[in-house]
């Protein structure tokens, strides 16, 4: 597929120009840095062009335009990703063994853009993939955060979090939009005028700081077609002059106070997975970034269309959890006070355009702002949630004569606070769900009474995963393999990978197979060995938990099991065990001290485990410091088994269980999330399930919870582990360090409910799993079946399949090609 572009002469001389022209220096006297830079221009240069044709079909075309409006997007690194999707791969990587440089090492100059946190923030990268990729115009629009999520190191055990300062060498891929700018308004107060012209009162903001918006956009490159579609972060920046002659001429305080508000806005991304802070802050980002994105939508809007009605028929604000519900409101706004709309039109076109995505029902992660806050930081914006909600009692009250009990539940502003996800709710045509189980406890728990007031407005859309970044990038033997035995169609239709069930009992295949999963192994270890120190066998059965540190997703459990086994090899030496190498990648939000203690827990075990002779290295604990997307492809293409174990209900979807499944390892998991509609695809016998089920999560939930120190008192096995949480074994005689952990489990004395996930009640049925799991790894053949299928079985659970049902369910959006 070498493009014109990429001819490898010509390619050369570019990186040798770009070198020349940046640094004044040969490439023999560049830096790796420096090379890595000089790359990415030559490769941006190609992608501007592909950049230029887009933007000139979709303007020829006028097609539909969807705006992911989201607070994170968890890009990771561009080269190489550029690379693939340019099919200019292995062109490249030639290029620059010619001029002496391996591209892998070029790769990992580039800092990891962690503007988000974790699954959500993924989520969002993954669908600007693949809609590029299927030809859909859409614009991802965001934050550029000045510090992404902070880099995790591990000092004495313990998370240490250091700034993580992406901007600092400059980010080759970005470009700077000035021309762009908008105006965005905080504070002051509405000053409502009678228009005799119109018979209507104006609403007008005055006494207000503003901030300027500064766009900075990003190429996202479609695999294969030459769309190159952007994702639009925006930057603060003060309007010092421009105020000094608005107000009072050299109201020096108040220019000050404009700088200082453009200053921190975009600071720095708030490090919290599925939990709400309530910080002013946040709320002043997220207005910011809405504000920008919207105005700069309804400006290109008009450029070519003369109706706003028919914004609905051109226009979708999709909006990534209710982090950007602002949209309804600022819709409205700028529909009411700047286009003269009145109330019904308004409200008719912004329903219309509006869709929110529910990504988890952990209640601390539900955003509710106090009315106090909300009201002077936004007047305006205030005022139209207002009267939203007004009208919307309204509503109820017709559909539910006399029944306060509803309003009181569905109410946007009740008891002092706005509630997002009712806003977002009322405000827009679709709400959805992220996997098939999750959608249902939405109906029929978290939503219900919103479910049966517009039953219309709710769908599922069960998450994907880019098989580009996953797999083709992540897992270069595994994507060759699958191609010399399937083709290449798997890249943009993954459903083909049903193709390889045939090599399923294929004895070549499986050693094939599995023969690239040790490989796989082997870089792993190699980079654990230089990353941490550890010695870990290839041959061992690489067992891998890597995702947020958070209670729901019960590491806990993991380390627990794991001190469960040490117990076992030291008393029975004996006894038959397949070495197995448990590995353990998190961050915890820097708040969140449970979540750093349980870092703290898997690193004294692994310091105890990993250091005792007498166990003959059956048992390796390995965490993996700063696990990020650059480390993740490498994981997820060594791992045998995939450690999906949170409390049943609680994980919305889950898309690491996905990439797992993708690169052929066998999932040891809850009936939660998407694990549910990954064992219907595998099958159950290719999967290790165990454990409550969310009906009887929620139903003990329902009741007061249940009693965890039954498990305590008759299992001898479950309290021997939780003893040596409290009596020195992991801590060098510390009583103290884990007692916290283990009054979380017993609530021995705080006042909330003890285990609220179910650890204990779970731990027997996940350790039998785990025996499961060994049992059948000794079987090579049916190891590898079960692998190999995995693999062949993963196809549904492709972003595109994904962006295609919102496509066709939600946004309708036509397609497009370049000419
Ligand atoms: C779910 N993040 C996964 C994934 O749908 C699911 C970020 C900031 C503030 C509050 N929360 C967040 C999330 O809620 C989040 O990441 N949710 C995750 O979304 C994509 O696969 O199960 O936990």
């Amino acid at each position: 597929m070498l493009d014109n572009h990429f001819k490898k002469e010509e390619f050369k001389k570019s990186v040798k120009e770009n070198v020349k022209m940046l640094y004044r220096k040969t490439i023999e006297e560049a830096s790796q840095e420096q090379i890595f830079q000089a790359v990415s221009l030559a490769v941006k240069d190609v992608i501007i062009d592909n950049w230029l044709l887009t933007q000139k079909q979709y303007e020829k075309d006028d097609p539909k335009i969807v705006y992911y409006l989201s607070m994170e997007f968890l890009m990771g690194r561009a080269l190489g990703n550029n690379l693939i999707n340019l099919c200019a791969y292995n062109e490249v990587k030639e290029a620059l063994e010619e001029l002496g440089f391996d591209l892998n090492v070029i790769e990992d100059q580039e800092p990891d853009p962690a503007l988000g946190n974790g699954g959500l923030g993924r989520l969002a990268a993954c669908f600007l993939d693949s809609l590029a990729t299927l030809g859909y115009c859409a614009y991802g629009c965001g934050i550029r955060y000045h510090y992404g999520l902070f880099k995790q190191k591990i000092e004495n055990g313990f998370q240490v979090e250091v700034p993580d300062n992406w901007l600092k060498d400059g980010y080759p891929f970005e470009l700077r939009r000035p021309e762009y700018a908008k105006e965005v308004k905080f504070g002051g107060y509405v000053k409502v005028e009678y228009d005799p012209a119109t018979g209507r009162n104006n609403f007008v903001q005055e006494g207000y700081q503003s901030v300027l918006a500064i766009p900075y956009d990003m190429p996202i490159v479609g695999y294969n077609n030459k769309i190159v579609n952007t994702l639009r972060i925006w930057d603060a920046q003060a309007i010092s002059e421009f105020q000094l002659d608005l107000f009072d001429k050299g109201d020096y305080r108040k220019a000050v106070e404009q700088e200082n508000l453009a200053k921190n806005i975009c600071d720095v991304l708030y490090p919290n997975d599925n939990h709400y802070a309530g910080k002013e802050l946040r709320l002043k980002q997220q207005y910011f970034f809405i504000s920008a994105s919207i105005q700069a939508a309804i400006e290109k809007f008009k450029k070519s269309h003369s109706d706003l009605h028919d914004l609905p028929k051109k226009v979708t604000f999709q909006l990534n959890d209710t982090h950007p519900t602002m949209t309804v409101a600022e819709l409205m706004r700028i529909l009411l006070d700047e286009e003269g709309m009145t109330w019904e039109e308004a409200w008719e076109i912004t329903t219309h355009t509006c869709a929110y995505t529910n990504h988890t029902i952990m209640a601390e992660a539900l955003e509710k702002w106090p009315i106090e806050l909300f009201s002077k930081l936004l007047p305006r914006i205030y005022q139209i949630i207002e009267e939203i909600n007004r009208r919307f009692i309204q509503e109820i009250n017709n559909k539910y004569p006399g029944n306060q009990e509803k309003v009181r539940k569905m109410a946007i502003i009740y008891d002092g606070q706005v509630k997002m996800a009712h806003l977002a709710i009322a405000g827009g045509y679709s709400v959805n769900g992220v996997a098939r189980l999750h959608t249902e406890i939405l109906k029929k728990q978290e939503l219900k009474d919103f479910y049966e007031m517009y039953p219309d407005k709710f769908n599922n859309k069960t998450n994907g995963i880019t098989q580009r970044r996953f797999l083709l990038h992540g897992n270069p033997l595994l994507a060759d393999w699958v191609t010399d035995h399937i083709g290449d169609g798997w890249v943009t239709d993954l459903a083909q990978l049903s193709k390889l069930k045939v090599y399923a009992d294929d004895k070549k295949a499986q050693q094939e197979f599995m023969n690239i999963k040790y490989q796989n192994k082997v870089r792993l270890a190699k980079y654990i060995l230089e990353h941490n120190g550890i010695e870990v066998d290839p041959r061992s059965i690489f067992d891998v938990q890597v995702k947020r540190l958070h209670e729901y997703k019960r590491q806990l459990m993991n380390i627990l099991h794991v001190m469960y086994l040490y117990n076992q090899i030291k008393e029975h030496p004996e006894m038959d065990f397949y070495p197995r190498t448990f590995i353990f990648g998190a961050k915890a939000a820097a708040g969140y001290v449970r979540a750093k203690l349980t870092i703290k827990l898997i690193n004294a075990v692994a310091d105890v485990v990993n250091n005792d002779r007498s166990i003959n290295g059956k048992l390796k604990v390995v965490f993996i410091e700063n696990y990020r997307v650059s480390n993740a492809e490498m994981i997820f293409a060594a791992a045998d088994v995939s450690e999906q174990i949170s409390t049943a209900s609680k994980e919305a979807s889950g898309t690491g269980n996905m990439k797992f499944m993708l690169n052929g390892a066998v999932t040891i998991g809850t009936m939660d999330g998407a694990n549910v509609e990954i064992v219907e695809e595998v099958g159950q016998e290719n999967a290790f399930i165990f454990g409550l089920s969310s009906d009887e999560v929620i139903n003990y939930e329902n009741n007061g919870g249940y009693n965890p120190m039954q498990y305590f008192n008759n299992d001898p096995d479950i309290r021997n582990v939780l003893m040596q949480l409290i009596n020195g074994t992991y801590s060098n005689g510390d009583f103290e360090l884990f007692r916290d952990i283990y009054d979380s489990l017993l609530n021995t004395k705080s006042s909330d409910r003890a285990d609220t996930y179910f650890i204990l009640a779970d731990f027997k049925a996940y350790a039998e799993a785990q025996k499961r799991v060994e049992e059948a790894y000794k079987d090579e053949a049916g190891w590898a079946k079960k692998a190999l299928l995995n693999t062949a079985c993963s196809g549904k659970f492709t972003s595109d399949r994904t962006i295609q049902q919102y496509v066709d369910e939600i946004w309708h959006l036509d397609k497009v090609t370049i000419e």
